[in-house]
């Protein structure tokens, strides 16, 4: 009797109660996926000891079958990826904009996870390509999920989404021999932008240093595209979102952007990872630019073109709130991996635009996350479940989770009384912005998309000289490592547009004319009204000559958390000199390294030990962002004779990092490329610690490269 009293207990238990979904095998057996004990994970089944493998091995099998499926198909674009969870806290509602739940309460942070990628390469490609990074937010809010789908440039190559396979076939390796991998230095890519006038502005971004970050911590993140928002009552304000790291924006230079691809491709990978596993949370600001609906067509250019942004001088981004990343994923594949954004996974009070090209991402998205991701059930993987209960009449599919345990699958119904029923508005229910369209149904481009040029000129004006330099030389080494000729032709042709001095620059670099005329393509877009011969780009008036926001020079340099300084030491160091400076960088949040000839440990001038982190073999100097030598005579003699200690310095001088020396540390310095350069302010000699920290905060030194090219 007592005994089918407990068996009752268990048949009437949920089965999936008794279930778990999350697995980490501490003090847990070896099973099978039915749960079965597994008694030998070492052998498989065979006919006698030095037999034939059995077909009824359904252990092995089952264990070799789930290996074979591990890979899933990468993304089309954007494969290369690492994210990281956190939390979005709003600094004060807005409801005058929005009806957004999660923008209109303080009191709640909205967790989120989000997504950092490059685009071309493929999965296992390097973090430092020469790319746009993508930057995806999921917000998961009580009123479902939201993801802001955005890059690091605010705006695009392309102005319509029927360009887009081009220009990813464009970019990607040339089919014929899938070269070269994460790169748009190649024939195929310049040929279609040269084809493209519109994309020069934001050729202007990917040749500028914004395309090799130092972090991806230290870049901005965009929208893109003009979105709007909605308030209670019903009225629409346009929108530019933007995300301003507190950390500044910071590059790498190009050469040491390409040393970084050899010696750690996963750079900026493991710099995030790093940064959160230490507890130094990397954190934005979310930005917005708002345009009321009645402004709308005041602009010198137009609001839906995605080529487009809004100067900051004329329209200010309000800060609204901050975003900290602040737990890694316990499982790539599980959550980075699996990960599906979508710009049309909305809340209410948030709408689309018309622009062209956002029109076309929101049927791209859920149609790659089918081939992807295999099953319409993508949205029940973990990381992408709502917070909020997910309530509707679709069923089956692939790899189904939920076990939906009501009779009706359909609405309306009266058996299930109904449910789930239709949200009213003011209960949350997501309607669409009512936006008047009376229009002809037209394949075409407006013609106020058809200035391709103002905003690139606007972009290369605002740049400092370094980094006007930077993007010439760019062009230079893309444009030069092409086959083609007429290419270069071409993409020099639309320099010209730009500016003449950018054109002669990279045409002097490239050993060729500058071409007196663009040559633009035929029928390359036929604008609405159907008039061919007026296709051609146009330049509109863009009265504002500069602007400070596009320049990263104007960025934040007040600090050094999360730099990594390399400590350069050997038997003999003077353990003052090294650990005085050390504990002073470390308390303003830098991380320091000492590196010596070998691992181990190196004995001071007193004979202290000391303990090495890494060895010029493990290491580079590209992977750090600036250098200390300490004082101790003996320490300084063995360094000399390292030829490797010598191009350590070398190299961070070239790449114009600070570089700092007390005493015998000097005789290093004077052994380098950064010998007699007192004038320089990146190089600290004999000053104290605070006059280094300042430096770094600093974070290069760009005119050293105008002054001096270091053969390293
Ligand atoms: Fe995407 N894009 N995209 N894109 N995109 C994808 O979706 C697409 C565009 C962006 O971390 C894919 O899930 C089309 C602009 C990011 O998982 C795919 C068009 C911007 C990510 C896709 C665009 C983006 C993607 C591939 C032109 C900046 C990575 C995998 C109409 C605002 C998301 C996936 C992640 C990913 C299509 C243009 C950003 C194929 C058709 C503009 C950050 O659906």
């Amino acid at each position: 009797m007592a005994k089918n009293k407990i068996e009752k207990k268990v048949t009437n238990q949920k089965v999936n109660d008794l279930q778990s979904n999350t697995q980490n095998g501490d003090g847990q057996m070896l099973t099978t996926n039915q749960g079965l004990l597994i008694n030998d994970n070492q052998n498989s089944l065979k006919a006698g000891e030095r037999g034939a493998t059995l077909l009824e091995d359904f252990i092995l099998r089952e264990k070799i079958t789930h290996f074979d499926h591990e890979r899933i198909p990468e993304r089309i674009v954007h494969a290369r990826g690492t994210a990281a969870h956190g939390v979005f806290e709003l600094y004060k509602p807005i409801a005058q904009y929005t009806k957004a739940k999660f923008l209109n309460d303080t009191t709640k942070p909205t967790p989120v996870f989000v997504r950092f990628s490059t685009v071309a390469g493929s999965r296992g490609s390097t973090d430092l390509a020469r790319d746009v990074r993508g930057f995806s937010v999921k917000f998961y809010t009580e009123e479902g999920n939201y993801d802001l789908v955005g890059n690091n440039m605010p705006v695009f190559f392309i102005q319509d989404a029927i360009k887009f396979p081009d220009l990813v076939h464009a970019v990607k390796p040339e089919p014929h021999n899938e070269i070269p991998q994460a790169a748009s230095a190649h024939d195929t890519f310049w040929d279609f932008i040269s084809l493209m006038p519109e994309s020069t502005h934001m050729i202007m971004w990917v040749m500028s240093d914004r395309a090799i970050p130092r972090s991806l911590r230290m870049m901005e993140g965009f929208g893109v595209h003009t979105f709007r928002f909605i308030n209670e009552n019903g009225i629409s304000h346009f929108v530019k979102f933007h995300w301003k790291p507190l950390l500044g924006i910071h590059s790498v230079a190009w050469d040491e952007a390409q040393n970084i691809s050899g010696k750690d491709s996963d750079f900026h990978r493991r710099d995030l990872w790093e940064a959160i596993e230490s507890g130094a949370f990397p954190e934005w600001e979310l930005g917005v630019q708002i345009v009321p609906e009645k402004d709308e067509h005041k602009f010198e250019f137009d609001l839906l073109d995605p080529t487009k942004l809004i100067p900051e001088e004329i329209i200010p981004v309000q800060r609204i709130g901050k975003m900290t990343l602040n737990r890694n994923p316990d499982n790539y594949f599980a959550e980075t991996e699996q990960v599906a954004f979508h710009p049309g996974h909305l809340v209410p009070g948030i709408d689309f635009t018309n622009d062209p090209l956002l029109q076309g991402r929101l049927f791209s998205y859920t149609d790659t996350q089918l081939s992807r991701l295999g099953s319409p059930n993508f949205h029940e993987i973990p990381i992408n479940r709502p917070i909020v209960p997910v309530m509707n009449n679709q069923r089956d599919g692939h790899m189904r989770q939920t076990i939906n345990s009501d009779k009706t699958s359909y609405q309306p119904n009266t058996i299930s009384n109904g449910c789930p029923y239709q949200a009213k508005a003011a209960d949350g229910g997501f309607t669409s912005f009512t936006e008047r369209i009376d229009a002809n149904k037209i394949r075409g481009r407006s013609r106020s998309f058809l200035d391709h040029f103002s905003q690139a000129t606007l972009f290369f004006n605002s740049q400092s000289e370094h980094e006007k330099n930077h993007i010439i030389n760019a062009l230079t080494f893309e444009l030069g490592k092409l086959n083609s000729n007429l290419i270069r032709e071409r993409m020099l042709g639309i320099l010209t547009q730009v500016d003449p001095t950018l054109a002669a620059k990279v045409a002097d670099g490239l050993g060729m004319p500058v071409p007196k005329q663009p040559q633009y393509p035929i029928n390359h877009s036929i604008p609405a009204d159907g008039i061919q011969e007026n296709y051609e780009p146009i330049k509109m008036k863009q009265s504002l000559k500069k602007s400070e926001a596009l320049s990263m020079a104007n960025t934040i340099k007040n600090s050094i958390k999360t730099r990594c300084i390399a400590i350069l030491a050997a038997n003999g160091v003077d353990e003052n000199s090294l650990t005085a400076m050390k504990n002073a960088l470390e308390v303003e949040g830098a991380k320091t390294k000492i590196i010596a000839p070998k691992l181990g440990t190196i004995k001071g001038a007193t004979g202290k030990e000391i303990k090495v982190d890494m060895s010029f073999q493990n290491t580079a100097s590209v992977l750090f962002d600036a250098v200390y030598i300490p004082s101790g005579a003996k320490s300084a003699a063995a360094l000399i004779n390292e030829p490797d200690a010598i191009h350590f310095v070398n190299e961070a001088f070239k790449h114009c990092k600070a570089v700092a020396a007390n005493g015998n540390g000097v005789e290093l310095l004077n052994k380098s490329h950064a010998a007699n350069k007192t004038k320089d302010a990146g190089l600290i000699i004999d000053k104290p610690a605070k006059d280094f920290i300042n430096a770094i905060a600093q974070h290069r030194f760009w005119e050293r490269e105008q002054e001096r090219k270091v053969p390293a």
